[in-house]
């Protein structure tokens, strides 16, 4: 079965949109998937101090994918492009996170979806917002709903690449 999930992506090192730009196009090469829409890249301040700037979007994939498959494929991606674990919320070349997954409610240890933190996020809730809108979380949430809850100050929103 295909589903639509949702991908939040960021990096701060080493040409942050390149990272992006080369993080989409090994999604278009995933199995069994479609890279159905991209929002605008957006960069913000980390949420920790003394970290360089993130740059930061949302990806809309189609695909028939398991979710763990799909896990499995992001992380492959974040290694081939440098990613080093050295430190929990440490700097990064890449992160992939699965934000939703159709309407699947996941809580398995390596796999949590709706993503954790995204209701806080502006950097995930804005682009995520300009893939669809009227987007209803599985646990009942709405979009619209975590968007008046978290404003949009701090973020800038590039301009969309030609
Ligand atoms: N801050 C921003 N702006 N964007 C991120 O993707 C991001 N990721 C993180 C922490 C360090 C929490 N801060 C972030 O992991």
């Amino acid at each position: 079965m295909t589903e639509r999930a949702y991908i939040g992506m960021g990096s701060n090192l080493a040409d942050p949109a390149a990272q992006l730009r080369n993080a989409l196009e090994a999604m278009t090469r995933l199995p069994g998937t479609r890279l159905a829409g991209v929002s605008s890249f957006y960069v913000s301040d980390s949420l920790l101090p003394g970290q360089p700037r993130y740059t930061n979007a949302v990806a809309a994939l189609d695909t028939d994918l398991a979710p763990l498959q799909l896990l499995d494929a992001l992380q492959a991606i974040e290694l081939d492009q440098g990613r080093e674990r050295l430190e929990r919320w440490g700097p990064r070349t890449l992160d992939l996170d699965i934000l939703l997954f159709g309407e699947q409610l996941i809580d398995v240890p390596r796999l949590q979806v709706p993503h954790y933190h995204m209701q806080a996020r502006a950097f995930v809730l804005y682009p995520l917002a300009e893939l669809d809108a009227d987007l209803q979380l599985p646990d009942g949430r709405r979009l619209d709903q975590m968007l008046a809850a978290c404003p949009f100050e701090g973020l800038e929103r590039l301009p969309a690449l030609q």
